[in-house]
């Protein structure tokens, strides 16, 4: 735990700066970095320029100013980081005016792509939880949650300058710009922010907002852009994205728009969901270091919201994506795809008495692969597992062996073991049954280079 709180100099402040790179630094607490006089806008708990480091597991708050702020460098990865109760009363340009929870504001010119931020959370700053101002290389965020961005951390009072924003994905001032570039904000949930959701912030370019949930913000999607000639404009490509309380939505009028929950004939309320809690969102993270498993604003059974969605290349259960930034199926705690998976048939009570027993088929099934996304340092990949036997199965293994380097961290509707670079996959209770010719898929988040595909992938089932 790095507590900066006693530093009495009077200029700005970085808790750590990091001007190297390859590096990673996990598990650290970083606070109470502080800003001592009225002449700055803001200090940093962890200021970034340098390129290809990993953050993992930092516990960033009460610092004046950022939690991790990206200045420049590319394909730095945050992950599984949380910034929280982070706020700037010393401050040149107003009281909470200044303290994000994540930002990044890459350089013009700087060809610094690739830097993401995953399974990150924001919470109680008094500016925005996550800010991409004046980012001028793409940036991806994904499975992260935002709430309670603009109050006095642990209050409903509104700061004085604060802005209030869950997810703020782009903007160069308020103008138009030449040069912007397109940033992607993905299966994100941001809930009870003072401002907007989700928020376009003036930007030059439609970002990618697919799959996020919007819950009672001010709006829960705001696509605020401006065009050329320096006019107001909709902007952005939203797809499977869930508004509910609040104000659902502003400035749509020249979005690209189709299956989000607005634009479907979709009635929302509270029975959608398995809970609409916004209370322990902050719960501690799993032992991998994953986001909690909660039920919060994940879709109840009978949701009409499931497959809802259209596929932009994210993995999904049943038919379609589903609404919103929760898969039902996704993790133990959701529930499985409502498509009624294939059953056996099931046992009479007494033997047949006319037809003989029949000789069950060969029973086998193959595993085919397929990545859905990389990034500096990690992919994600899906396997589609089909009964190509000619008799129905009840389960299923899958044997993979990955290339150097590569290891699975995290994986969905299956479970798995992994041992040296050999993964074996078994189904879930729901997907193991097969009939001739049904598939079953899985997905996996893994480390490495995601350039090479599995040396070998097998399949068995019984
Ligand atoms: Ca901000
Ligand atoms: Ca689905």
């Amino acid at each position: 735990m790095f507590d900066f709180a006693a530093i009495k100099d009077s200029c700005r402040v970085k808790g750590f700066d990091v001007t190297g790179s390859w590096l990673h630094l996990k598990g650290l607490e970083v606070k109470g970095v502080p800003q001592n006089n009225m002449l700055n806008h803001e200090s940093w708990g962890v200021w970034v320029s340098g390129s290809n480091n990993t953050f993992e597991l930092l516990d960033l708050h009460h610092n004046m100013g950022p939690g991790l702020f990206i200045q420049n460098g590319g394909k730095n990865l945050v992950l599984s980081c949380d910034s929280h109760h982070n706020y700037d009363p010393m401050t040149s340009n107003g009281a909470g005016q200044s303290a994000d929870g994540f930002g990044a504001h890459i350089s013009a010119g700087s060809g610094n792509t690739g830097n993401v931020f995953r399974g990150c959370r924001a919470w109680w700053n008094t500016d925005d939880g996550f800010d991409l101002i004046n980012a001028f290389e793409p940036v991806v965020i994904e499975d992260s949650w935002a709430w309670n961005a603009g109050y006095l951390p642990d209050t409903m009072t509104s700061v004085p300058d604060g802005n209030g924003n869950g997810f703020k994905a782009g903007g160069y001032g308020g103008g138009y710009v030449s040069n912007g570039v397109k940033h992607t904000v993905r299966l994100s949930v941001a809930f009870n922010n003072r401002a907007s959701g989700f928020y376009a912030n003036h930007h030059t370019v439609a970002d990618d907002v697919f799959d996020n949930t919007g819950y009672n913000n001010h709006p829960d999607f705001n696509m605020l852009g401006v065009d050329s000639t320096g006019a107001a404009i909709g902007i952005g490509n939203l797809r499977n994205n869930l508004a509910y309380g609040g104000t659902l939505t502003s400035n749509m009028s020249g979005t690209n728009v189709s299956n989000n929950s607005w634009n479907l004939s979709v009635s929302l309320s509270d029975a959608q969901f398995q809970s609409v809690s916004t209370s322990g969102w902050d719960a501690p993270r799993q032992a991998d270091g994953n986001l909690p498993a909660l039920p919060y604003l994940h879709l109840a059974a009978n949701s009409t919201l499931i497959d809802k969605g259209t596929n932009v290349g994210l993995p999904f259960n049943g038919q379609a994506p589903d609404l919103g930034a929760f898969e039902s199926g996704s993790t133990p705690t959701t529930t499985p795809p409502t498509t009624t998976p294939p059953t056996t048939t099931p046992p009479s009570t007494r033997p047949p008495t006319t037809a003989p027993p029949t000789t069950p088929g060969p029973s086998g099934c193959t595993a085919s692969y397929q990545l859905a996304g990389s990034w500096s340092g990690g992919f994600q990949g899906g396997v589609t597992v089909t009964n190509s036997g000619s008799s129905t199965v009840g389960s299923w293994t899958v044997h993979l062996t990955l290339p150097g380097g590569q290891a699975v961290t995290q994986l969905w509707n299956a479970s798995y073991t992994q041992s040296g670079n050999q993964v074996t996959v078994t189904n879930a209770s729901w997907n193991g049954a097969l009939a001739p010719g049904a598939t079953a898929t899985f997905g996996f988040l893994a480390n490495g280079d995601g350039g090479t595909p599995p040396t070998t992938i097998g399949c068995t089932a019984s």
